[in-house]
């Protein structure tokens, strides 16, 4: 509906995601590991004052934590290798708070090797998440001094571990040993990450992905990758990730403000717009860090299987936190239930029903001549292009015979920007009566529809209203 006018509708699609965003989005499901001195004093946030001889995670196996992992369908691992504690869970030459004056293999273990080592041996990608905030180093909150410290550090992280998927940046900024809170000079830190670790994207208070503003696993009815450009702005990133350290918070719903990202209304008088998709990241237990005192509160498949359903099926990357017991293993509760995910999620998405069912569209080629049949491929080579100026497309599946339909999957080709902006699904009963099953708004990278095991030989999906002419990458039935 271009009530606002074609000029606009053109700014709106500008945005398109860089090479580093687009291998990110296709990733869609990692694992955050958090795991430090908190694990052996049973917080949430450390002060910085632990005495390293109660760190010794003494059955601990890297690999035990990537096949946990990879068993649960997740292609990537980020590493809480400094928390806010700044314990550092490799041999650091610039402090002496880390494993190497810890018991853990006698000072000589490096965890941070350790995970990178095994996620290459299994496939997965390796990220790291190093808190800016640091309550234990001396030059914390002495400007430029900390700001040393830690491109430093950042500096061993980006070098000696191989390739990095995602720098993970978190916003908390509280006082130090001395009382002093830093001012971050984030821009000197992302030249390091681009100059050093180029493929990498730099998460959360960076300027690449975006924190979805929860941490109990809700996602926007709505989600636009496309937003203002303010956005990215560290000051704002790190200002809305500010917080308390509790359950409250992370229990806490998303705030209404920050429900509407990316309508026309709201992006109308914005100047600047940019690429910035959402990662959806929430703990498997109420805490971050592992707590025996929860461990009859762990979140259930049925709850997990629902997030992952609304958050990579919302337009967003999911970033599910497994936190290790003190000796270093992931408690059997956990690894059961996540097993039970990456089994879900390997069995439901593996036969697309569309393989065999003839597809139809209205219009009945695309722009450039192009069959319905370019939705069949799940990449991006391969999109069926409306014609400039025609905002709907009608997409008609039959199949050869009734099947029980779980889930839909359609997926934008957002190398053309995210376009979509109403869709609805239908069903011809036996009588031929038009059943709506489901009314969306956006689709994105991906949208996941529940069709509730609905029985039928076909299926309708009609675009309803795009902001230009839509492009579809893939349409799947399971
Ligand atoms: C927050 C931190 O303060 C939490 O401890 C946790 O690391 C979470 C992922 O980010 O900002």
């Amino acid at each position: 509906m271009s009530y606002i006018g074609i000029e606009e509708d053109i700014r709106l699609i500008k945005a398109v995601p860089s090479e580093r965003q687009l291998t990110y989005e296709k990733m869609e499901f990692f694992c955050f590991i958090h795991f430090t001195v908190n694990t052996f004093t049973g917080s949430e946030w450390g002060d910085g004052k632990e005495d390293v001889s109660i760190f010794n995670p003494t059955e601990l196996d890297a690999r035990l934590w990537v096949k946990t992992a990879k068993d649960a369908g997740m292609k990537g691992l980020i590493l809480t290798c400094k928390h806010h504690d700044g314990f550092c869970l490799w041999p650091s030459k610039y402090t002496e708070h880390s494993v190497k004056n810890s018991p853990y293999k006698n000072g000589k273990g490096d965890i941070v090797r350790e995970v990178s080592e095994a996620c290459k041996e299994f496939g997965l990608k390796f990220g790291i998440y190093l808190s800016p905030w640091d309550r234990n180093n001396s030059s914390y909150g002495k400007g430029k001094e900390y700001d040393d410290y830690y491109v430093n550090q950042l500096t061993e992280l980006l070098t000696e571990y191989g390739e990095l998927y995602t720098i993970w940046l978190d916003g908390a900024c509280g006082e130090g040993a001395n009382g002093k809170i830093q001012k971050y000079d984030w821009n000197r830190y992302y030249k390091v990450m681009r100059e050093l670790q180029p493929n990498a994207v730099i998460s959360i208070s960076g300027p690449d992905v975006r924190w979805c503003g929860n941490e109990a696993g809700e996602v926007r009815e709505s989600e636009w990758s496309v937003v203002a450009k303010d956005m990215t702005d560290p000051s704002i990133t790190a200002e809305l990730s500010q917080h308390e350290d509790n359950e409250e918070f992370r229990d806490r719903p998303l705030d209404e403000t920050q429900s509407d990202l990316g309508s026309r209304e709201r992006l109308k008088n914005e100047k600047e717009l940019v690429w910035y998709p959402a990662e959806t990241d929430v703990s498997i237990r109420p805490g971050w860090f592992y707590h025996e005192e929860e461990d009859n509160k762990v979140r259930s498949f049925e709850n997990l299987k629902d997030i992952y359903l609304k958050s990579v099926g919302g337009n967003t990357a999911l970033l599910l936190n497994i936190p290790p017991m003190k000796n270093g293993k992931i408690h059997e509760k956990d690894m059961a239930i996540l097993k039970r995910l990456g089994e879900f999620i390997n069995d439901t998405f593996k036969n697309n029903l569309l393989k065999n069912a003839l597809i139809k569209t209205v219009p009945e080629h695309d722009c450039r001549g192009n069959s319905p049949d370019m939705m069949r491929t799940d990449d991006y080579n391969t999109y069926f292009m409306n014609k400039e100026g025609d905002n709907k497309l009608l997409i008609e599946i039959k199949f050869d015979e009734c099947k029980k339909l779980n889930y839909l999957v359609l997926k934008e080709a957002i190398t053309f920007s995210q376009r979509v902006e109403k869709f609805n699904v239908y069903f011809n009963d036996e009588s031929g009566k038009k059943i709506k099953i489901f009314e969306g708004t956006t689709i994105g990278y991906k949208r996941i529809i529940d069709l509730k095991g609905t029985k039928t030989d076909n299926l309708t999906i009609e675009i309803e209203d795009s902001r230009v002419a839509p492009v579809m990458s893939f349409v799947g039935v399971y």
